[in-house]
């Protein structure tokens, strides 16, 4: 029996359907693949249907210092490297810059391996012909290593914030509510890592000027940002531990920070549930439990 002619109600496109996102280039940095706190089913999903000329690993990519201590590494994990490998025998231009946390990868600066470059830093030109330095930021943060906000809380700590995170997330997904950060919430409360930010951001804009650059790519702090400022570009490409951002160039040179986690709320992404014509749009979903 055919069932031609039935007028079927349509569907939102299911998670693996969607239609494939094409960018010039796409930065991602502060992965930290090999602890808890690591989203890597959400960068899985991001990944998925992405085509790119260009991706920028930005650093932090996998936690060096915290595998030392403990090693943890789930398929999700494995996964995220093996889709990245891929990218770059199909023919995407990787380049690999590694930052404080993956900082072992610094020895093979100028290696390539698998179609992909490791650098210590980077100039991308864009569509539209700027010149733009990138980095992973480490080196203007002002502290040995990492982040000042970081260092008053102790290391540990921020490791405990981020398993909360973690646990904290996945009781909202089983509730059917959005990923909301408490470590981006914790942060933007504490006086000390806002002056912080600033300072770092004003650094490397700095080096970027004194570059004769148009402008700075980097990651670090964990805090997404694209902005134009004393003429020069800032763009912070953010993180996979508590933003999930990723900073893409389309076509033309416009860039654009996509929040993956507001894309993609975390309901849909529960592979238990069947997505079925009366959910909402995931957007709408993610910003209302968000609000
Ligand atoms: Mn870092």
């Amino acid at each position: 029996m055919r069932l031609e002619g039935w007028a079927r109600p349509r569907a939102r496109p299911r998670v693996d359907e969607r239609p494939i996102r094409r960018y010039r280039a796409v930065f991602i940095s502060d992965i930290h693949l090999g602890t808890r706190g690591c989203q890597a089913e959400l960068l899985l999903d991001f990944i998925r249907g992405l085509e790119c000329e260009q991706l920028y690993l930005v650093g932090d990519i996998i936690d060096g210092w915290r595998l030392k201590s403990g090693w943890y590494w789930p398929q999700a994990h494995n996964d995220v490297v093996q889709k990245i490998l891929r990218m770059g025998r199909k023919g995407v231009q990787v380049t690999y810059i590694p930052g404080n946390h993956d900082e072992f990868a610094r020895a093979y600066c100028g290696v390539h391996f698998g179609g992909v470059v490791v650098a210590q830093e980077a100039v991308h030109e864009t569509a539209d012909g700027r010149r733009l330095l990138i980095v992973h930021g480490d080196a203007y943060d002002g502290v040995v290593g990492y982040a000042k906000w970081l260092a008053l809380l102790g290391d540990w700590a921020y490791a405990i914030v981020l398993q909360l995170n973690t646990w904290f997330n996945r009781a909202r997904r089983r509730l059917g509510f959005g990923y909301w950060s408490l470590s981006a919430y914790l942060k933007g409360k504490v006086k000390n890592a806002v002056q912080f930010v600033a300072d770092f951001e004003a650094a490397v804009l700095d080096e970027a000027r004194r570059r004769g650059l148009d402008g700075v790519v980097c990651g670090h702090i964990h805090k997404a940002a694209l902005r134009a400022e004393g003429g020069l570009l800032y763009a912070n490409d953010g993180d996979w531990v508590e933003s999930c951002t990723a900073l893409v160039e389309h076509p033309d040179g416009r860039f654009e920070i996509l929040e993956w986690a507001k894309v993609r709320s975390w309901s849909v992404l529960d592979r238990r549930r069947a997505p079925s014509v009366d959910e909402t749009e995931p957007e709408a979903a993610g910003e209302a439990a968000i609000a």
